[in-house]
């Protein structure tokens, strides 16, 4: 598939010949999941503005893999060791940043998801700051959601994720929901967190032309099938929608919920008409083929997807979870309800797919709306400016 919003790779590499370039290093999940999407997606956009831009992960990212921007990908797994049960890849990646840094020494270690990446660059800082041939980098912490709200504020982790929250040289969360719930979560932390949304490249997520060639009003819904997507109860919803209409919902990825979503096609006796394809990377296609994009989370702390459906041109339905208001405003790019209002949810799904017209009016207004507050380049410019400021760039 062509995402033509990445220039590509034709071997440059644009920070050897420039001055101003920041070196920067970026660790993240490599799992289909908003946190590694976003940092993938900063690697390419920093490249291509012309930072010299290392990623860390486990593995490839797939929104990374994808791409032929001149990043440089640093998978650390760690030595497969018969006494680990698994290898401490964090550890590895900590030793990896290391290596870079004596070799061409980073400006800034930019860590997605406090647990366990901010605890990885804080080492690597730490290590780097004993050698005094060269400056040591900065740390940002970006918190993306469930590092504060599940996984975080587990008391397995808490003490760990304060200390690093507070050790950061600076620290992000991606929606004004997040950064207030993290106050709350370590009350004791007197320090700021800076508010900068995510953002979606507006030009591989695009409406289609010609528009929408399906018959059937379709809706859509992408995740990763974790519990808090709720993707059973979101089939509940769009089988009492759409009972008596011809519409299909087409799920795209997958992840632990998979048994019960099927299980609850089966209950609600949907059949054919929901549609599993698996984990994906045709999003833009996908999403702008459909009517509706549907996000029925219990906790989001931004719904990056949701985002990236309105870049498309699709109408969302969705719960107003955490920082989801934030991004899609209610009656205007999309219908919004609360988290228990199953019945609504339900009936903003059948109002679009009645409507398709109106559908097609939020769905415009929502691309428009990308365009002007979540555009790349404008949210990307704000990470720059931060290292900047950290660096004494400025
Ligand atoms: O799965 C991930 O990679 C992270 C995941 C999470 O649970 O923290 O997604 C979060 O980060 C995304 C990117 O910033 C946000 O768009 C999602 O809303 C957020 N998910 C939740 O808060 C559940």
């Amino acid at each position: 598939m062509k995402f033509p919003g990445l220039a590509p790779y034709d071997g440059a590499r644009p920070c050897e010949s420039n001055a101003g370039a920041l070196r920067i290093g970026i660790l993240c999940h490599p799992t289909y999941g908003g946190s590694g999407v976003l940092a993938s997606e900063l690697a390419l956009t920093l490249a291509e503005r012309g930072h010299c831009v290392h990623l860390f992960s486990q593995n490839v990212p797939p929104r990374l893999a994808r791409a032929s921007g001149p990043v440089e990908m640093h998978v650390a797994q760690g030595f497969p060791y018969p006494l680990f049960q698994s290898p401490p890849h964090d550890l590895a990646i900590t030793s990896e940043i290391l290596t870079v840094h004596r070799s061409s020494g980073l400006d800034v270690i930019h860590a997605h998801y406090a647990i366990p990446h901010a605890v990885s660059g804080y080492l690597a800082r730490a290590a780097a700051q004993t050698d005094t041939s060269r400056p040591a980098p900065k740390l940002v912490t970006t918190l993306h959601g469930t590092d504060i709200t599940l996984v975080g504020s587990d008391p397995s982790y808490a003490p760990l994720t304060e200390f690093v929250i507070r050790q950061s040289d600076a620290v992000t969360a991606v929606s004004r929901d997040l950064a207030a719930r993290t106050q709350q979560a370590f009350p004791t932390i007197e320090r700021t967190v800076s508010v900068i949304h995510n953002f979606v490249d507006t030009v591989a997520f695009r409406p289609n032309t010609p528009p929408r060639t399906h018959t059937k009003p379709t809706v859509v819904h992408v995740s990763n099938f974790r519990p808090v997507k709720r993707v059973p109860w979101l089939i509940e919803s769009f089988a009492r929608a759409a009972r008596d209409l011809d519409a299909r919902l087409v799920l795209v990825g997958d992840g632990p919920d998979m048994p019960a979503a099927r299980a609850a096609v089966r209950r609600c006796e949907l059949g054919e008409r929901v549609v599993f394809l698996g984990e994906r990377d045709a999003l833009p296609e996908l999403l702008s083929e459909a009517d509706v994009f549907a996000l029925a989370s219990s906790e989001e702390s931004f719904g990056l997807s949701a985002l990236e459906a309105m870049a498309c041109g699709t109408a969302v339905v969705a719960t107003r979870a955490g920082g989801v208001a934030e991004v899609v405003q209610h009656e205007r790019e999309g219908l919004l309800c609360e988290v228990d209002e199953q019945e609504l949810f339900g009936s903003h799904l059948r109002r679009l797919l009645e409507n398709r017209g109106e559908a097609q009016q939020l769905g415009l207004a929502g691309r428009e709306r990308a365009v002007q507050q979540f555009e790349r380049h404008q949210v990307v410019a704000r990470y720059e400016a931060l290292y900047k400021q950290l660096v004494g760039r400025v």
